[in-house]
């Protein structure tokens, strides 16, 4: 009688607000992503120096639209307004990126005060609403004068880059507690210098591009050190990195295991350098004489102890399934692509659950931040002036509950920044692709919530996925 009463209870739970099961860990941090490129414009104002993407976007043919940044969403002005919409969803956090050529016009040498100034204001005016910043440090937009210098083919821009970053700690971690390094070093290399489809445009055999490789996470683990001895003792770092999420593609304890094996191995040459202090053997043999040339120190450097991993999730990219014969998985081949906005992005909701699982299996990182994760979707203005983004609200919804199932299993995914607060300049494809949660209109600047940020604030409200 009494088990048959039990079964029922669920019934008296339903006045509940939320079943407990699709809650949130007390205290998880939600947030929303931008990057200074993206958003800011005044691209000559108050000493700025070019960045490459200042260039790339003029003059590269890789461009899918001719449009530009110099204004974007005119945040340099606007951040106000913006601050106030973050407040409005109930963010308690905000990760923004800061414009190296802000603050050293030529990369290195004199500091320009106005560009910091910008960063103190948006600081200040965060943390009266009750936002805590986390800032990025690079967010792609390298100082051309450095790119005049070989850019990232050049080690001494990892020295520049760890001098910039130790700047950065001095004069903001006094409010800025969380620091990102490098956002997505991986297509820094990638698409920068591999494919010729991002700045600087450059395709190089593989040897330049696994010393430029290497030359990306040297300026990580220097930055890391130069953050440390700049900043406050209680400033945290750690990277924003865009990893390969492994995912097994049938939920098996084989098909487990083998991911873990490919996890390791298909993000050899970033975050398992980072988080290992080593290149995995196999990297260094597949690389063969190609191989990126570097000292016992440099890998020390590289695994410069970090507080936290902050990791860019935005679908699987491999599904893997166990094999007996070496190296112990096989990587499925997608079958049909998907009907996002965004060429590249496929719906793959478990990526919130296997990418931050499998690394903490793994690497075990005391914290990991999902910083950025969202999508593009065809938003359509009514009539009316509302943005009904039914599909953004359904892809949340699936991922998040992804990212839930991996709190509730103790991964200590301690906050999540949603991709993005804004529409904004989405690089090769310009305005055309937005990822906002609130609509821009870029003729006249006005910002418009869009449905999914009346979803988001439903969700932080609860701490829950609803
Ligand atoms: C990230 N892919 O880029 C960047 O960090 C953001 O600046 C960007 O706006 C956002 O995601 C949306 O694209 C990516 O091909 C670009 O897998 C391409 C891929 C992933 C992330």
């Amino acid at each position: 009688m009494l088990r048959h009463f039990s079964t029922l209870s669920p019934v008296v739970t339903m006045s509940q607000e939320v079943p407990a099961e699709r809650t949130f860990p007390d205290g998880f941090r939600w947030g929303t992503a931008t990057a200074a490129f993206q958003i800011e414009g005044a691209v000559n104002e108050d000493g700025r120096g070019t960045s490459i993407w200042d260039t790339f976007v003029r003059t590269s043919d890789q461009m899918l639209v001719d449009d530009n940044a110099d204004v974007a969403d005119d945040h340099y002005h606007r951040y106000r307004e913006d601050v106030a919409l973050m407040k409005s969803l109930g963010t308690s956090t905000y990760r923004f990126s800061i414009s190296w050529p802000r603050i050293f016009p030529e990369g290195t040498g004199q500091p320009n005060q106005k560009g910091l100034d910008f960063y103190n204001r948006l600081v200040d005016e965060l943390l009266a609403n009750g936002i805590e910043p986390f800032a990025t440090l690079y967010h792609w937009d390298l100082p051309q004068a450095l790119q005049d210098r070989g850019g990232w083919e050049n080690r001494h821009t990892a020295q520049a880059f760890a001098e910039y970053a130790g700047f950065i700690a001095e004069h903001l971690s006094d409010r800025v507690r969380h620091l990102f390094t490098i956002n997505e070093g991986s297509l820094v290399v990638g698409n920068g210098y591999g494919n010729g489809t991002f700045a600087p445009g450059l395709i190089l055999p593989a040897a330049q591009l696994n010393q430029v490789r290497h030359h990306v996470i040297l300026a990580h683990g220097l930055a890391v050190q130069a953050i440390r001895a700049g900043g406050g003792s209680d400033t945290k770092v750690g990277p924003a990195e865009n990893f390969n999420v492994v995912a097994p593609v049938i939920e098996t304890p084989e098909n487990v295991r083998a991911a873990e094996v490919a996890l390791r191995e298909l993000n050899a040459g970033y975050l398992t350098a980072i988080l290992e202090g080593a290149y995995p053997g196999a990297y260094l043999e597949a690389a063969g004489p190609d191989a990126p040339r570097f000292t016992d120190n440099d890998m020390h450097t590289i695994g410069s102890p970090v507080d936290f991993v902050g990791v860019n999730i935005y679908m699987v990219n491999q599904y893997v399934r166990a094999t007996e014969a070496e190296p112990g998985y096989e990587v499925i081949p997608f079958s049909a692509s998907h009907p996002l906005a965004a060429i590249w992005h496929r719906i793959t909701p478990e990526s919130l659950y296997w990418g931050p699982k499998l690394l903490h299996d793994v690497w075990n990182p005391q914290e990991i931040y999902v910083t950025e994760n969202g999508c593009s979707t065809s938003d359509q203005v009514a009539v009316n002036g509302s943005v009904n983004d039914t599909d953004r609200v359904t892809f949340l919804r699936s991922y998040l509950g992804q990212l839930q199932r991996a709190t509730a299993e103790g991964v200590p995914v301690r906050g999540y920044f949603l991709w993005s607060l804004l529409d904004n300049f989405e690089w090769l494809f310009g305005y055309s692709n937005r990822f906002g949660i609130h609509h821009v209109d870029f003729e006249t600047q006005k910002r418009t919530p869009k449905l999914s940020a009346s979803y988001y604030r439903e969700i932080i409200r609860r701490n829950a996925v609803v």
